[in-house]
């Protein structure tokens, strides 16, 4: 490592699709000849969040430095949560003053600190201990960070209020500079809630701090979410918006290989994937922490089983890896299971989805809709079909949508309030697999994606510049 490299030192929160662009962006910097270090926030909530931390540190022995951070544990009546991962925002929210004194013991100075979306106000708490640039990662779409900085408007119109953010909420939200108005329906359920919830006080607390901080990185690039980028870099959006930059789509890294030299799962996926035409698999992944209700479960076996491709399943039973205890055997009976093997393949482990995407096997991905989920497969152009569970990710699926990429079945709805027949689902899987117009697009964004993200491109010209402010 040159001496004066420049430092960079992130902070994630929970949940793989906040750390897997923690990393990958962490790796862009590497790349660039950059030190970084790693704060990890201890305990880790899953097995896959471990292993990976483990794999990206052991991949970069001189570069990267990791230092523990051990969090306060919450007294559990002053949270209302039983969701791991949100229980582990709000400890980390809570613990962030223990951060000033592990950030000045660092051996180099920090030419930057960047830190995970669900950390604003706290960051901004602390911002003149840091004595270095902050800024915050985003692991959603440009659209949905466009939501979150006008909350802030929308809170403002009436101070005195203090209103419910529901209330906040008509039926749809216009937001300057953004053309399709984001309906209500698409907001984040947890939002709307009544009562209160750390989602919603995060919310109402972060949107106001945004125009605090140096910058925001986001996952997202230009043939995508031109708009919505411009709208917040313009300042249409909230006055004062920092930069934001659209580094994206972030790609995987080597680090991830989930099987590491061993003959895990992904060797024999890839295997049966070889066998299998061109195009004709369809993957389905509903994301690695929303588990699939037992009510839904039938149905989506009859459903693949009905649409007539080979299908790849990776289906989650609990929300936290390392509670899996059951098998998928359990919950369909014997003789269902015996016809999903016949046509398709099931699995529980983490795999490695970039790798599965990017099989020429595989020509669809139903998806829920994570913003890591849809960037990877838009890198690998296959058609999509979303299936929002919750969050962001209706959202998300307005920018598929609206990009031509893939397709949203509206009336499903949110997937953990209603059941959706096999019968359903087999006929939009045929509908998306064949869908030739949503071929061409999604071959197009691809290109786009990759030039983005490849030599010469946005991302590259984006984090060069960074470093060479951050050198003065
Ligand atoms: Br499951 C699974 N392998 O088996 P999202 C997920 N992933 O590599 P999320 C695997 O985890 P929220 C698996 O490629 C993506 O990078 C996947 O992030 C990877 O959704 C990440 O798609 C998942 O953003 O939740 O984590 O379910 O929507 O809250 O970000």
């Amino acid at each position: 490592v040159p001496e004066a490299a420049v430092h960079v030192a992130f902070l994630s929160s929970a949940g793989m699709g906040h750390l897997n662009p923690c990393l990958r962006l962490a790796s862009v910097f590497l790349r660039h000849g950059c030190k970084v270090t790693l704060i990890i926030p201890k305990p880790i909530v899953s097995l896959a969040e471990s292993n990976i931390i483990s794999r990206f540190c052991s991949s970069f022995p001189h570069q990267v430095s990791q230092i523990d951070f051990n969090l306060t544990p919450l007294d559990p009546n002053t949270v209302n949560t039983n969701d791991p991962f949100f229980l582990q925002y709000e400890t980390i929210r809570r613990s962030v003053h223990l951060l000033s004194p592990i950030l000045s013991s660092l051996s180099t100075s920090l030419s930057a600190f960047i830190v995970d979306v669900f950390l604003i106000s706290p960051i901004v708490s602390i911002v003149d201990k840091i004595f270095c640039p902050s800024y915050i990662y985003f692991s959603s779409s440009a659209r949905m960070l466009s939501f979150l900085a006008y909350v802030s408007v929308l809170a403002d119109a009436d101070p005195a209020a203090q209103p419910h953010p529901s209330t906040l909420v008509g039926d749809v939200i216009h937001i300057p500079g953004i053309t399709l108005p984001i309906p209500r329906s698409s907001v984040p359920p947890l939002f709307l809630l009544e009562g209160s919830n750390s989602f919603q006080r995060m919310m109402m607390e972060d949107s106001l701090k945004l125009t605090k901080l140096d910058g925001v990185f986001i996952n997202s690039f230009e043939e995508l979410e031109g708009e919505a980028l411009a709208a917040l870099n313009e300042g249409k959006v909230v006055r004062g918006m920092p930069p934001v930059y659209g580094i994206g789509p972030l790609m995987a890294c080597e680090f991830e290989n989930v099987d590491q030299g061993q003959k895990g799962c992904m060797s024999w996926i890839l295997e049966w994937l070889n066998e299998r035409a061109e195009g004709s698999v369809v993957y389905v992944s509903l994301g690695s922490r929303t588990e699939t209700r037992r009510e839904q479960i039938k149905d989506m076996a009859l459903g693949l089983i009905e649409c007539g491709y080979s299908f790849l399943w990776v289906v989650k039973l609990k929300r936290v890896d390392r509670e899996e205890d059951e098998g998928l055997e359990d919950v369909l009976g014997s003789e269902l299971m015996g016809k999903v093997r016949e046509r398709g393949v099931v699995v529980k482990e983490f795999v490695d989805q970039m790798k599965i995407l990017g099989h020429p096997a595989v020509g669809g991905f139903v998806t829920h809709g994570g913003w890591n989920s849809i960037t990877e497969n838009i890198r690998e152009g296959v058609n999509i079909l979303t299936w929002p569970q919750g969050g962001d990710q209706k959202i998300n699926a307005e920018v598929v949508r609206m990009n031509g990429v893939g397709i949203w079945i509206e009336e499903w709805g949110w997937g953990t309030q209603k059941v959706v027949e096999g019968k359903e689902i087999a006929k939009r899987i045929k509908e998306m697999m064949s869908n030739e117009s949503l071929r061409v697009k999604a071959g197009e964004m691809k290109e786009a994606a990759r030039k983005a993200c490849g030599v010469g491109g946005s991302c590259e010209v984006i984090i060069k510049r960074l470093i060479e402010e951050w050198k003065r």
